[in-house]
């Protein structure tokens, strides 16, 4: 039975002020969800999105209160080990809120592996590999700067596959700062973009056009989300990959992107999906229809981190890796055991559920009072 479900916000400064589009980061809130089940046992989720309201409809504050007030009334008391039944009815009643369904779902599906005693990805159809490939995203807004810390990750062995921010200065300026990134780094390593839905159409034909001529891998959301005509469109007309982000909200979305072929690519993001099952669905609409696959990320902790590597690792085919790097750009780790990054890739825990074990006197040290 679920005895009680805590949300948790903790303010963790970031690194670094990461600059995207829409909003300059110098705190990541997490959004930890925590279900405690009659059997003692203990599931953990995560909700954490990016700069409040900026890039999503839910914000940390607002996940808080709907899961408090509108999702644990409505499923404290129910069995724990019947994690669909639970969704089902939380899906009935709730519209929307696919970050707090997410956070839930997460945390009764780690208490459920954890009862079996197999890792979340057994859970979810079965692990097809130990360790996820991992890019860095660069996002300091300068050049140089940008060229440095993406010399110091290669040398480190952590990253090879750079995503670079743009979208906040003309398409010239982002332009030349992309390809100045790309001549520095070479040929051995994948730069790519994510213009976060900064361009008009016709700002992404230009803007496009230069960066597939200077070697940039793959566009990310370079239109708006509620422009997908246009997404088809620059995916028809180019043969860099376009890849769809923001506009991706789920099994539906993802089923009339596919229709339309308006992305190249799917950045799957649980949270942004509804949840790991859904994720699982989008995966397979994908798949289904020819689009390639990319693990996309919310800049979450460890907890929704390795929640979404245990379902990346049951892909059987995920053609762009995964940008997994959330905890790092963290100045503090919750866990007792930090994740492990090494060889450019994630390596997947083999402990049942989620595989981590929480920072109780951390956590409780940065949670919001
Ligand atoms: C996004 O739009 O992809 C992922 C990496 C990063 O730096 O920002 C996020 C969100
Ligand atoms: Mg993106």
């Amino acid at each position: 039975m679920i005895r009680s479900i805590e949300t948790i916000l903790a303010d963790v400064p970031t690194i670094r002020p990461h600059k995207l589009s829409m909003a300059t980061m110098s705190i990541q809130t997490l959004v930890l969800v925590r279900i405690l089940c009659n059997d003692g046992i203990e599931g953990w989720g995560e909700a954490t999105t990016i700069g409040g309201l900026r890039y999503g409809e839910e914000s940390p504050e607002s996940v808080k209160i709907n899961i408090d007030s509108h999702i644990a009334p409505q499923i404290i008391g129910m069995p724990a080990d019947q994690v669909a039944v639970i969704m089902r009815r939380i899906d009935r009643s709730v519209q929307g809120n696919r970050f707090a369904k997410c956070a839930i779902e997460t945390a009764l599906l780690d208490a459920q592996a954890k009862r079996l005693g197999i890792p979340l990805s057994e859970l979810l159809g079965g692990r097809l590999c130990d360790a996820l490939p991992v890019a860095w995203t660069l996002a300091s807004g300068d050049t140089s700067k940008d060229i440095a810390e993406a010399e110091q990750m290669l040398e480190r062995r952590r990253h090879r596959i750079f995503k670079l921010k743009i979208g906040l200065r003309s398409v010239q300026e982002d332009v030349a700062h992309v390809l100045a990134i790309k001549k520095a780094l070479g040929d051995a390593v994948s730069v790519r973009v994510d213009v976060n839905q900064a361009w008009s159409e016709l700002e992404a034909m230009t803007g496009i056009a230069a960066l597939e001529a200077g070697g940039i891998d793959l566009i990310e959301q370079p239109v708006k989300a509620e422009q997908p005509q246009a997404m088809a469109r620059l995916a028809d007309h180019f043969s860099v990959p376009i890849m769809a982000d923001e506009v991706l909200h789920g099994p539906a979305s993802a089923f009339e992107l596919a229709k339309h072929h308006a992305a190249d690519v799917f950045a799957v993001k649980i949270a942004q999906s509804g949840g790991l099952r859904p994720a699982q669905l989008v995966a397979a609409i994908a798949q289904l229809s020819g689009v390639a696959l990319y693990g996309g990320t919310m800049l979450e902790g460890p907890v929704g981190t390795i929640a979404s590597a245990q379902l990346f690792a049951t892909f059987p085919e995920l053609g762009y890796g995964t940008e997994l790097f959330g905890p790092l750009l963290l100045t503090e780790d919750i866990l007792l055991e930090p994740l492990v990054y090494r060889d450019f890739m994630l390596q997947l825990p083999s402990k049942p559920g989620l595989g981590i074990e929480l920072d109780r006197d951390k956590l409780a040290r940065l949670r919001r009072q």
